[in-house]
């Protein structure tokens, strides 16, 4: 890559950048001229050569609250000195009762439970697991076959990357899970290029589970996962009225719907939840990243109503659900999500998001006739931008644009040929125009 990125200044990384083997990054280019974070305060990061850098993604779609908040950070110091770990299998702490409690609150009463993982990884795992269980504890024992969705992302997991719709996630990997098979994704660029919020075309494409159900049989079906809005993959929002078609085929099949929400979950889309953006209600929702506004790992899985209570037939004695890990429901990553949703509501960042929507769909669409754009599209406070790939190199434009955004002070975040960005929810209008004059200016000078 291009020899102009910003060089590290001298002494400000550490001495060896060979060891640490980078998720989805290309080491090699990374490490022959590297992007350093060193520290980090509301809407910025502060790089290595000491220049501040606009957040313009949450870090990875993760602190809704903006970095360094001093509620959290005080929460986690305390926990840590206080309680650092204790186990959650036959034993308890008080925190992740205080906080599944919490998060309940968000559900009006429809789910009544939460499972904690770590990740959003284990989070799809572990609904993927409680949907196969609960067939199985309903006595649809037959239901075992897993739908997802071409372009989903459902994290890193074997159950994940098979529900999961990314070819180079699935094809290095080997068979991945038996019995999995995939909508069509809803991304079409003829029918609703530059739509504002939820386009207009595509709501029969929920039509094909019935395909898939014809194919398979409802009996071997036990759920179906998706994102509310793509988010890994470009931001493909969902067709008015699709969801809600997806949930009455569901419900007509007796299979269950999976709502992966790591990324429209705690306040995205300037509501809590995605169920409550679109009305549309699945069994299980599987959510990470904003719960603990990045600062400690975790991830939680709400069961509908119902769900836990159908596990509880056994003798009670008997251990209901053979799965959960050494860090479920972790006290610091516990005190993390409450101090983070204490935020939350006090601030009324939700509501925030909301308010800000409008503004933000204006500036993102303020790019159309923007060289090399051939779509804007929004929802909440989520924007992508499509580029026509550059001839026979594709995904080098958008890789580009990101090396010249940072640059220019800004993080974005690239996915193939399209500009995702996800900003913290305190990010005022001034920093949003920024964003897209500086996307903008990238988009002028990226071949
Ligand atoms: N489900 C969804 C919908 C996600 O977006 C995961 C599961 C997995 O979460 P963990 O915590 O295991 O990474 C995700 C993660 C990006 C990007 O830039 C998105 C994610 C992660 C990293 C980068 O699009 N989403």
């Amino acid at each position: 890559m291009s020899a102009s990125v910003t060089p590290l200044r001298q002494g400000a990384q550490p001495n060896d950048l060979e060891p640490f083997w980078m998720p989805f990054t290309a080491n090699r280019q990374f490490k022959r001229l590297p992007r350093m974070l060193v520290s980090a305060q509301d809407m910025h990061y502060v790089a290595s050569d000491g220049r501040r850098i606009l957040d313009g993604t949450s870090g990875l779609w993760c602190v809704n609250a903006g970095h360094g908040r001093k509620r959290i950070v005080e929460a986690v110091q305390r926990q840590v000195a206080k309680l650092d770990f204790a186990p959650t299998f036959q034993m308890g702490h008080p925190l992740p009762f205080e906080l599944a409690g919490r998060l309940v609150q968000f559900m009006d009463g429809h789910f009544d439970h939460v499972f904690f993982t770590n990740s959003g990884s284990e989070s799809v795992d572990t609904a993927l697991k409680i949907a196969i269980a609960y067939q199985r504890a309903i006595g649809q024992g037959t239901r075992t076959r897993l739908i997802g969705r071409e372009r989903g992302y459902h994290g890193v997991g074997f159950g994940g990357i098979s529900v999961g719709g990314i070819v180079k996630n699935r094809m290095f990997f080997g068979g991945l899970l038996n019995g999995v098979d995939h909508l069509p994704h809803t991304h079409d660029l003829e029918k609703n290029a530059f739509s504002r919020g939820e386009p207009q075309w595509g709501a029969h494409l929920a039509d094909e589970l019935e395909r898939l159900v014809a194919l398979h049989d409802a009996s071997t079906i036990a759920a179906v996962i998706v994102e509310p809005v793509a988010g890994s993959t470009g931001v493909l929002v969902p067709p008015k009225g699709y969801l809600a078609r997806l949930r009455e085929i569901c419900d007509r099949h007796g299979i269950l719907l999976i709502f992966d929400e790591v990324i429209t979950g705690y306040g995205r889309l300037g509501k809590p939840f995605a169920v409550d953006y679109f009305g549309v209600r699945p069994d299980l929702i599987t959510t990470a990243k904003g719960l603990t506004n990045g600062t400690v790992p975790m991830g939680a899985v709400f069961a509908r109503r119902g769900i836990y209570d159908a596990f509880m037939d056994a003798p009670d004695n008997a251990i209901e659900l053979f799965h959960g890990y050494t860090y479920s429901g972790h006290p610091v990553a516990a005190a993390a999500g409450l101090a983070t949703l204490d935020v939350y509501k006090e601030e009324g960042l939700f509501d925030r998001a909301a308010e800000l929507a409008p503004y933000w769909e204006d500036a993102v669409h303020s790019l159309k006739g923007a060289r090399h754009v051939i779509d804007l599209r929004n929802i909440g406070l989520v924007a992508g931008i499509e580029l026509e790939p550059r001839p026979g190199k594709p995904t080098a434009r958008a890789f580009e644009s990101f090396v010249k955004a940072f640059e220019k002070d800004l993080l974005i975040r690239v996915t193939g040929d399209i500009i995702a960005l996800s900003p913290p929810l305190i990010v005022d209008k001034k920093q949003i125009d920024r964003m897209f004059d500086t996307v903008r200016d990238v988009l002028k000078e990226v071949a």
